[in-house]
């Protein structure tokens, strides 16, 4: 059986946590999040699908963001830019961590990218966000510590402050990354 388009959701003060399998682009929440790179140059994976859906707009946008920023988006920080052609408000660039064994602040980094976007989200008084699982691709963090720290750092955020946000979905590609991540909402948070 296929978990394409089930949602499994449980409630985190007053928000919606939702975890589903399917493709970021396709979203219909507020914003969506891009597993970006510093540089914020179009890159693979999920940043490669999220440019070919949103189409030229969003290399000004990317532009424009990085002269903003002064060169570079560093680890673990977000910003939003205009949704190109997506029919959806922003979108929101962290780039998370590369993998490096794990005693280089991947951790705090990963933890710090989700925090970034959900503060960057409540300050424009968004409703609702949908997060690809951010360095468990091509920077190589494994799936099951990236899971824990996200719907970690989702829930703290959350527990703090939900401001706007109402909804924060996690997207996720693949059944089994999909499956690790129901795991550890259903660890942090009971009931999925
Ligand atoms: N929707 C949802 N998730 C997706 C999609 C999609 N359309 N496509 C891939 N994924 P990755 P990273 C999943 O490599 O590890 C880029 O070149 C994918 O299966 O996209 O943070 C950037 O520019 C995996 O589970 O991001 C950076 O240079 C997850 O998204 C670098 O890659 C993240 O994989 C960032 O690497």
């Amino acid at each position: 059986m296929t978990s394409q388009g089930m949602i499994h959701e449980a409630m985190c003060n007053g928000v919606r946590i939702a975890v589903t399998q399917g493709d970021i682009t396709l979203q219909d929440t507020d914003a969506i999040v891009n597993a970006a790179n510093s540089a914020l140059r179009p890159g693979a994976g999920v940043d490669g699908a999220i440019q070919r859906a949103a189409g030229s707009e969003l290399l000004r946008e990317r532009e424009e963001a990085r002269r903003r920023l002064g060169g570079m988006l560093p680890t673990g920080e977000a910003v939003s830019t205009g949704p190109g052609q997506l029919q959806i408000k922003r979108i929101i660039h962290t780039a998370g961590p590369v993998w490096d064994g794990g005693g280089s602040g991947e951790r705090e980094a990963l933890t710090s990218s989700y925090r970034e976007c959900l503060r960057v989200a409540k300050a424009e008084g968004l409703k609702s966000i949908a997060f690809p699982s951010v360095s468990t691709g091509i920077y190589g963090y494994p799936v099951e510590a990236a899971a824990q720290v996200a719907v970690e750092a989702v829930g703290a955020e959350l527990e703090a402050d939900p401001g706007s946000l109402r909804e924060v979905r996690f997207v996720l590609f693949d059944e089994r990354t999909l499956g690790v991540f129901l795991a550890a909402l259903n660890d942090i948070c009971g009931e999925t």
